[in-house]
């Protein structure tokens, strides 16, 4: 499955099929300066996976995840298609290095209660940039000038550094999946191999916790998992 899902991975990055995101439009570090500079139009994500192809629809909805799912959000799920709902690819040459962030402080529902599914689409470590977590932090609370005004969370204060010593690298082998809170902070580095690193990443949440309206959040139809 991983391999079949690559393949499609390499094909529309080949055809630079959209909506797609650049490095060079997040402007994270290490990112190219602009879409015209060398390395500007590397591909940071390929959006709207679930309806890219009905092989990444299929492993997104499929009975076997739903059922780990059910575990942690409930009877009831839906997939967002606004958000993750992508493939993320991280290319050697002009990778950027993502700050620490918690999703939740860029999406909007009536409840922060959501989940992620990130499937390795190969290695994950930290020489390809790999994610790293601070496992708890979904359940802490932090103020809001204990962010930047992008909203990462700062790493110049000595509170914030506190935090992110008990930080872990998410070290994944092909297929491993890691499910992760939405309120959880996480950041990842830059790709220092020479292979591009594919993962798969798909948000659920209970069907009772709607997107509200008029936001980012409630800009695409929801799939319901039966
Ligand atoms: O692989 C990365 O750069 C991290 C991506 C990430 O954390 C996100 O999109 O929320």
């Amino acid at each position: 499955m991983c391999e079949s899902l690559k393949v499609l991975a390499r094909r529309d990055l080949a055809a630079q099929a959209q909506p797609l995101e650049y490095e060079a439009q997040v402007r994270y570090p290490g990112a190219p300066a602009s879409i015209d500079a060398p390395g500007g139009r590397t591909v940071r994500r390929l959006m709207r996976a679930c309806a890219r192809d009905p092989l990444y629809r299929d492993w997104a909805t499929s009975a076997q995840l739903a059922s780990r799912l059910h575990q942690v959000i409930g009877p009831s799920l839906e997939l967002s298609q606004a958000h993750h709902n992508c493939i993320m690819t991280k290319n050697p040459a002009f990778s950027s290095a993502t700050g620490w962030h918690q999703d939740i402080r860029y999406w909007s529902f009536e409840k922060p209660e959501l989940v992620s599914v990130w499937l390795a689409l190969g290695p994950e470590h930290e020489e390809n940039g790999c994610l790293w977590l601070v496992p708890g932090s979904h359940k802490m609370d932090f103020g809001r000038e204990q962010y930047d005004q992008d909203l990462f969370f700062r790493t110049d204060l000595s509170q914030n550094q506190h935090v992110l010593q008990a930080k872990v690298a998410a070290e994944l082998d092909e297929g491993d999946v890691l499910f992760f809170h939405c309120r959880l902070l996480h950041a990842a580095g830059r790709n220092r191999t020479s292979l591009t690193k594919f993962a798969a990443v798909f948000t659920y949440h209970a069907a009772d916790n709607r997107p509200l309206p008029g936001t980012r959040s409630a800009s695409l139809q929801e799939i319901a998992l039966r």
